[in-house]
């Protein structure tokens, strides 16, 4: 950026907007306005360098790399932005010299939570780390109405409400009403001259609405484009007039449904027509947007591999394939095979999970019946495969009257990729095993990373100072140079200096979960987080069974040398996963019981503020000192969150299980607390007959745990005979088989917490070793090992 503005300068841009955008004067101005007014000011600095970006990759014919992905979990962006263009400190005095509050204005900001969990804000990321590397590329997706519900507790159970972050003026979004698409549905296939034609039943449009995504240093923006649904016809008139109201505004409501609300399930696909046509809405608005553009460019299709790379955000766009093809084959008249190899050589696609629940697969009759000529196509892709490879028969995209779009989206890639070291191994052996013997170069690994602007620089600003005091500023946008920290480990100074900005962060979130919730958390005790979506995978029941056990540990000797710790919960569960809804209800239940405890509160508490989403974790990250990664190894495919705690300085227990693994390696076994059963020991254990009951018997800690539940010391037994039953008579995910491990493991924490120099050093070894957990070295693998892009340097 030009120059950086200075705090004269952004207090009369921000006057300006009030003014003239928000029409008020200083006096009559609401925080909203105020907000409205920062956040236009803001923007007016992006737009340069978002038009400019888009110009240069026009004028130099770079190739673009296209994000299509059904979620964008990007939380507020006013922060962001303010990092980014490098508008700190002046925006803090310009407010200041308003009488604003910078936090408040910030708190304002409605979190845009068009995501579940980690896909959907790895995506977020990589946009972010894309506009910093200045890698010329779009993110597709949904303009969603209503994202990510919001989530409530009554009695400790999990009530959802619509999230409704348009109901108020968006002010980083310019629509783009030139850039429609028409989108269509059902209807038949005819041959017209030898061609297919599919002439659609019913059709909406797609329309673009465009949020500029700045990068480090505020001189390259790219886009996130996203559609929103509108009819084809606005009203029908004819009933209108007739006084039937409703049936005339139906095209309206019908077409507006396509992009209501997010799909709150992020493991169990929904199988449902409406998720479907979702799907195919952002598909086909953005392989129709990425043709034009392309085709405005470049006269040539052949040569779309070299200007267009695409990724496939899980397999949620794989209709992406067919949809290419058709467009190639229908639109454009080419051959069947030519389409096929253009659309391979120019589509990749990343695998974010092995649960098996979660691999999409739709039935041919919906698929037939919403895409008649995409079906067709599949087919033809899969006979195609069938006869040019000498697949074994159980291999391939259809079978059992179902569409697999797992193997659709590999057979119709060039790349595919896994998110962490292990993860990728298991994709190979597991899940695509039969494919990767078909097609051994084909897969890669790229192991998932987050923007340290967005979750060091933003949300951590007293570690920040300490950096950019001990190594200067480079780290932010070249994360190995936080390396220069492990000289000083071992500096007492340092040391102190580190525990001071990890303890200022740790009193203000102590002040605003007594005020929220009412828990007493101690700044000295250990604050110990588990923060991420509610699934039993990702076992939250190990971490509140070990709570209860500690709890009864501590009453069977009340003197004992206990290290305070305060346990913090955040998460959501898919509204229709009753299971890890009732894991909810039992951690509210216990944190009622234990937090009231005369006996053990000092030395325990527990936390569940509602409504986790990105907002809450970067004001709990930078305050945590325990980092829970508990899931059943073989389960995770990466975790993301993990990376965010390193990069803070907390210290992480977990299993050997996903990007787990490098972070143990990279920090140094010694500054990692492991427990657990690996994955193939896992594998084994539960093969093994039985293993839950034995497991429970041979460990006094939770046997005692689980009786306790039973016998309704943590609200109404009842409620979890459930939870219990499965426990003890399966145990899917081996709560029992690793809880003594767990248990230890934790005592050793309490005993490593003590002391204090100790842990520092080992917090400050974790930050300076979690450089390679960066976005940018994660999008740099992409570009070199996938899309074969290049930044656009000047
Ligand atoms: C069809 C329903 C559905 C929706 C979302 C199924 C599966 C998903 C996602 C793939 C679930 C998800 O968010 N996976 C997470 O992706 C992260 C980013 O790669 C990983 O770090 C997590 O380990 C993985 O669980």
């Amino acid at each position: 950026m030009t120059h950086a503005p200075s705090a004269q300068d952004l207090r009369e841009k921000i006057l300006y907007h009030l003014t003239h955008t928000q029409g008020r004067g200083p006096e009559f101005a609401t925080v909203f306005d105020w907000r409205l007014a920062v956040s236009f000011a803001v923007r007016d600095l992006m737009v340069g360098p978002w038009v400019d970006a888009i110009r240069a990759a026009r004028d130099q014919g770079a190739k673009r790399v296209y994000y299509l992905s059904m979620e964008f979990l990007i939380g507020r962006i006013l922060g962001d932005a303010i990092i980014n263009l490098r508008l700190e400190p002046a925006m803090g005095e310009a407010l200041t010299q308003l009488g604003l509050d910078e936090q408040e204005i910030l708190d304002n900001e409605p979190d845009a939570a068009l995501g579940n969990g980690g896909l959907g804000r790895l995506a977020a990321c990589f946009m972010e780390s894309l506009s910093s590397l200045r890698c010329p590329a779009f993110g597709y997706g949904i303009r969603y109405e209503h994202g990510l519900f919001r989530q409530s507790f009554e009695n400790g159970q999990q009530v959802e409400r619509p999230e409704d972050w348009l109901n108020q003026p968006h002010p980083w979004e310019f629509v783009r009403i030139d850039y429609s698409y028409r989108i269509g549905f059902k209807g038949h296939v005819e041959t017209v001259d030898g061609r297919a034609v599919w002439q659609p039943g019913e059709s909406v449009i797609a329309r673009a609405y465009d949020t500029p995504v700045i990068g480090w240093g505020g001189d390259w923006a790219n886009s996130l484009r996203l559609w929103g649904a509108h009819p084809t016809t606005l009203l029908d008139l004819p009933r209108f007039n007739a006084g039937d109201y409703t049936a005339a505004a139906e095209p309206e409501a019908l077409a507006r449904t396509l992009s209501r609300v997010l799909y709150p399930d992020d493991t169990t696909e929904s199988g449902k027509e409406l998720r479907l046509k979702q799907e195919y809405f952002l598909t086909s608005a953005a392989l129709q947007d990425i043709l034009r553009r392309f085709l405005a460019e470049h006269g040539d299709l052949d040569l779309l591999p070299q200007k267009v790379a695409i990724q496939l955000n899980d397999t949620h766009p794989a209709i992406a394939g067919p949809e290419l093809i058709r467009l190639l084959m229908d639109d454009h008249g080419l051959p069947f095979a030519r389409a096929r190899d253009l659309a391979r050589a120019t589509l990749n696609y990343t695998n974010h999970t092995l649960l098996p629940e979660a691999l999409e697969r739709w039935s041919t009759w919906l698929m037939g019946r919403i895409l008649p000529r995409h079906m067709q196509i599949i087919q033809m892709i899969d006979d195609d495969h069938r006869d040019t490879t000498n697949r074994p028969a159980h291999v391939g995209i259809v079978h059992n009257d179902q569409v697999h779009m797992g193997e659709l989206a590999f057979i119709m890639s060039g790349k595919v990729n896994g998110v962490s070291a292990l993860h990728t191994d298991l994709v190979r052996d597991t899940v695509f095993a039969d494919l990767h013997k078909l097609h051994p170069g084909r897969i890669v690994n790229q192991t998932n990373g987050v923007t340290p602007r967005r979750w060091l620089r933003m949300s951590n600003p007293s570690l920040t100072r300490l950096l950019d005091d001990t190594i200067g500023t480079g780290w932010t946008s070249d994360l190995d140079q936080l390396k220069g920290l492990e000289a000083h480990a071992d500096d007492a100074g340092f040391r102190d200096s580190l525990r001071a900005a990890k303890r200022a962060n740790k009193i203000w979130l102590s002040n605003g979960l007594l005020a929220d919730l009412g828990v007493k958390a101690d700044p000295d005790a250990i604050f110990d987080v588990q923060i991420k979506r509610m699934h039993e995978y990702k076992r939250q029941l190990l971490n509140i069974l070990e709570a209860i056990a500690l709890w009864q540990r501590i009453h069977d000797d009340p003197n004992g040398n206990w290290a305070p710790r305060v346990k913090i919960f955040g998460g959501k569960a898919a509204p229709g996963y009753w299971l890890a809804k009732s894991v909810i209800h039992l951690i509210n239940d216990v944190a009622a019981t234990i937090n009231s405890d005369p006996v053990t509160s000092k030395f325990l508490q527990i936390a569940y503020p509602s409504n986790y989403n990105v907002s809450m974790a970067e004001d709990l990250i930078p305050a945590a000192d325990l980092s829970e990664q508990i899931s059943t190894a073989g389960k995770e495919a990466s975790g993301t969150g993990n990376m965010k705690f390193t990069m803070n300085g907390a210290l992480t227990i977990g299993t050997l299980d996903g990007a787990n693994v490098e972070i143990r390696e990279l920090v140094g076994p010694e500054n990692f607390f492991l427990f657990g059963l690996t994955a193939d020991e896992a594998a084994a254990e539960k093969a093994r007959h039985g293993h839950a009951r034995a497991a429970i018997e041979a460990s006094e800690d939770l046997k005692v745990a689980l009786q306790l539940i039973a016998e309704g010391r943590f609200g109404r037994a009842e409620s979890y005979y459930s939870l219990l039953d499965r426990t003890w008579n399966d145990d899917p995910f081996l709560v029992a088989s690793d809880f003594d491990a767990y248990f230890a493991t934790q005592r050793k924490v309490d005993r490593a917490f003590a002391d204090t120099a100790d842990w520092d050093r080992m917090a400050a070894l974790n930050i300076a070793r979690s450089g390679f957990f960066s976005s940018d070295r994660t999008i740099r693998g992409y570009m070199r090992d996938i899309w074969d892009t290049q930044a656009i340097t000047a």
